[in-house]
């Protein structure tokens, strides 16, 4: 999130859209019904009719897998009405840039594409500079090649009619949503939009999220309380383990992950470090790190330990990591508090691969279909399949402490409530158990393998039980000259005198004073911020980019939406929030109008040329669509990785015509490890079932609870039909298309039971993150008998 959950409350308008919080962020509600009762509105874009959708005052349908259409058609809109905020995206964005004339868009693809690796070069996608390498502009924004103009053209393409004719929705509801949430781009208001995995989940998802990002630069929505562009995040401290570099192309702190383009640190550097912005700190960042990792084995003269990191140039993401093991490349796999039978896209392929490891370690609450994928089900043979699984019981959350960050950036801290039982440990007590053992093994060796292993300065205390004190305080970080705790990440070093262990959470444990994440004042100190509880990353800033709050001079654009503002008299930026901002870079200094100052260019991308599947959004039809795509020759996204053979099996539309989608409801959490093994929350939601609407189930003959067989390319499972008006058909380009949507938390263990949704989704990701596209893909329904 770039704001927060209190926050919320003071939004104008709401754009819930990929996303059901009334079930799966129901705190979030809280804030949203301040927002209602104070005039702001709530738009719910979703293609099933959701709990969410029962609140809001605008509802929208789409298939799914249409976003970039309709908010390609809500750029238009907001371009066409001149709706947006002229002074914000003049000033504060990329609109005035003038283009080079390598950028070209033709039929769905961007200059520099080649067809055999499906890559782009991106480096066509690039600005006029000046002499100093400056970007030129044309502040008139009239520039046939200004960005403002570029965005201008590409979007004419996404007329009303046309956006409609792909999303299925109804035009007028896609003009109320448009008139709604466009209204926000009046100086005096502010938008959010909220969005999860009906965002993400699709090979396009991160230009679903670029498509969102543009429309509230437009509306100058970024950088104002009550705006922004917000992710609900999933698990309880899965922002944490992003911010902890758990994503594979991340370090700590989102340093990106080297590789083999990067064979020395100063390679390292030279590539990665941007001239400008923030970022141009990188290697401070890093160094500390590393210094952190490795302590007094990290010096200047063998570059910090640079070469223990690894330097792969594969991706590693989940697909791939699958993929890898169906091939048998791998031995073995640790399964940290994780369910791929599941969970996993494609899950009978994945329950296959897990067959090819020699050995397998689960760790979790329960012994989940994953650890025990060997047993049970129909058709499999326990005897064929050697690998060796053990299972090591953790301990559950209250049975540990540590914190957890959230949503808003907040690292909180929670305290043991309960002892583990039974043999169970904190994962983190797992972990160090395993380095002790490890660091035994490895002692006497000198392998390249044991280096890294024996450079580490592993320093929690002596023991089986590491002291998670100083765990806190390693992130935090030391002034090694002095021995004390850094004051922020202000005071990092590339010179090998300071460690950190993630600079975004530097400053939460400073000398002075305790541990923030354990800060609990719920005192408002000021617009809703609550700065003395917890602490949120970077430096306990609550609004990201708030100094976009502010006009050019300095002045809140307006009194509602004031979040920090230039005091001429004490020279400095002062409000509710730590400012996003050099405190005391007046507006008149260069780059005082700058508010995105991790940016190199100090302004934010409404064209950005760093994605792998181009600078604008663009409609790309999912990989398994009913319909050709209205937009261009290209059916799917041009720079997505393809996974061939029997790994990722495409489905036809003809064999299967009807579009599927997978979601969550509230009773259950993920793969149901959590809840299934509940009787109570068993009770509630006690069976696998297949929404379908009234007119496909007449269709085909299906009756409300009707046993109904749902297959797709990958495979067929059995769920109870659940009959419903939430689901309506579509008319696609003159076609009519059903839609269908199941939960995916079933499995055949614990209490509730039933087939796995995951059996049917495709193996095939997004073009950046390789995040599955579970959100959008074909099937079909027939009655079971
Ligand atoms: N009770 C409960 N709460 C949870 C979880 C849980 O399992 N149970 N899981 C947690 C986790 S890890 C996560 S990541 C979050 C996920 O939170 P959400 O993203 O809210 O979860 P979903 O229900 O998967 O998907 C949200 C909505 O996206 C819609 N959708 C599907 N395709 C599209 C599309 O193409 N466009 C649009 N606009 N919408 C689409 C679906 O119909 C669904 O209503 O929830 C968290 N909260
Ligand atoms: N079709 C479809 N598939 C999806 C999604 C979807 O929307 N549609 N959503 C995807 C998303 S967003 C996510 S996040 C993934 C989640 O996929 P998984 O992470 O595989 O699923 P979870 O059920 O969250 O797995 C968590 C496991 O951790 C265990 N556990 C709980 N607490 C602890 C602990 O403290 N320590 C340890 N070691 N274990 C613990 C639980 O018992 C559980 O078995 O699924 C994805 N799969
Ligand atoms: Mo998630």
């Amino acid at each position: 999130m770039t704001n927060h959950w209190s926050d919320i409350q003071h939004s104008d308008c709401a754009l819930i859209m990929g996303a059901n919080p009334a079930e799966n962020h129901p705190i979030s509600f809280r804030w949203l019904t301040k927002a209602q009762e104070k005039g702001g509105k709530i738009v719910s874009v979703d293609p099933r009719f959701t709990r969410t959708s029962a609140k809001a005052d605008v509802y929208a349908q789409l298939r799914s897998g249409t976003d970039i259409a309709f908010m390609g058609g809500m750029i238009k809109y907001a371009l066409d009405n001149e709706l947006y905020h002229k002074d914000y995206v003049v000033n504060y964005t990329n609109a005035s840039f003038i283009l080079k004339d390598t950028y070209e868009f033709n039929d769905g693809i961007f200059s520099g594409y080649d067809e055999p690796t499906r890559k782009y070069d991106k480096t066509q996608w690039a600005f006029e500079t000046d002499e100093e390498g400056n970007p030129v502009k044309d502040m008139t924004l009239k520039h046939p090649r200004s960005v403002f103009q570029m965005m201008k053209n590409h979007y004419s393409r996404y007329d009303a009619d046309t956006v409609c004719s792909v999303t299925g929705t109804p035009k007028e509801d896609f003009l109320k949503v448009c008139e709604a949430f466009c209204a926000t781009g009046a100086p005096d208001k502010a938008g959010t939009i909220l969005y999860a995995m009906g965002t993400t989940q699709h090979t396009v998802g991160t230009q679903n999220v670029r498509a969102f990002g543009m429309i509230q630069l437009l509306l100058g929505n970024m950088g104002l309380p009550g705006g922004g562009l917000n992710a609900m995040r999933g698990e309880s401290n899965v922002q944490g383990s992003t911010d902890f570099g758990l994503l594979y192309n991340n370090l700590t702190g989102y340093l990106g992950a080297p590789t083999m383009l990067h064979p020395t640190l100063e390679a390292y550097n030279e590539k990665e470090t941007p001239s400008a912005g923030y970022w141009s700190n990188k290697p401070k960042f890093l160094v500390s790190l590393l210094k952190a990792w490795y302590g007094p084995n990290a010096t200047k003269d063998n570059e910090f330990g640079y070469q223990y990191l690894p330097k792969g140039n594969k991706n590693y993401s989940h697909i791939n990591l699958f993929s890898a093991m169906y091939k048998g490349e791998l031995e073995g796999a640790f399964l940290f508090g994780t369910n791929p039978v599941v969970g996993g896209p494609n899950a009978g392929k994945e329950k296959e691969a897990l067959g090819n490891l020699k050995w397998l370690v689960a760790a979790d609450l329960w012994e989940t279909e994953s650890a025990s994928f060997w047993q049970k089900e129909a058709g499999s043979n326990p005897s064929a399949i050697s690998t060796e699984v053990f299972l090591l019981p953790a301990a559950s959350s209250y049975e540990k402490e540590g914190s957890v960050s959230n949503s808003s950036r907040w690292m909180q801290y929670r305290w043991q409530a309960i002892k583990p039982k039974g043999q169970s440990l904190a994962d983190l007590e797992i972990i160090h158990e395993m380095y002790l053992h490890l660091k035994d093994l490895y002692k006497n060796e000198k392998t390249p393998a044991a280096k890294p292993f024996n450079a580490l300065d592993w320093n929690f205390g002596k023991g089986n039980h590491p002291d998670i004190d100083l765990v806190c305080k390693e992130i935090n970080g030391y002034d090694l000259t002095t021995g004390k705790l850094v004051p922020g990440f202000g005071a990092l070093k590339d010179d090998g005198t300071t460690t950190s262990g993630n600079w975004i959470y530097s400053g939460f444990y400073p000398e002075e004073g305790n541990n923030r994440a354990k800060s609990r004042d719920n005192k408002d100190t000021g617009g809703g911020n609550y700065l003395n509880w917890s602490f949120a990353w970077p430096a306990n800033r609550r609004i990201l980019y708030n100094r976009a709050a502010a006009d050019l001079n300095g002045k809140p654009w307006s009194k509602k939406t004031a979040i920090i503002w230039w005091d001429a008299s004490q020279k400095k930026w002062v409000g509710n929030d730590v400012p996003d901002f050099v405190v005391d870079r007046a507006p008149t200094d260069p780059g005082g109008t700058n508010p995105y100052t991790m940016l190199k260019d100090g302004v934010a991308g409404l064209f950005a040329g760093n994605l792998n599947d181009g600078p604008f959004p663009e409609h790309y039809e999912p990989f398994e669509s009913p319909v050709a795509n209205a937009f261009s020759s290209q059916d799917s996204n041009p720079a997505i990785q393809l996974f061939d053979g029997e790994f990722n099996l495409k489905g036809d539309y003809k064999q299967f015509p009807i579009v599927a989608t997978t979601y969550r409801v509230s009773e259950h959490w993920q793969s149901g490890s959590m809840t299934r093994n509940q009787e109570w929350l068993s009770e509630l939601v006690g069976h696998m079932f297949v929404e379908i609407s009234e007119e496909l189930a007449k269709e085909k003959g299906i009756k409300n609870k009707d046993k109904v067989i749902v297959s797709s390319a990958r495979g067929e499972i059995e769920a109870y039909a659940m009959v419903t008006k939430r689901f309506k058909p579509y008319t696609i380009q003159g076609q009519k298309v059903h839609h269908i949507g199941m939960p995916w938390h079933f499995g055949y263990k614990g209490f509730a039971t039933g087939d796995t949704a995951n059996r049917l989704t495709p193996h095939i990701g997004d073009a950046n993150t390789t995040i599955p596209e579970y959100k959008a893909f074909l099937c079909n329904v027939r009655r079971a008998n």
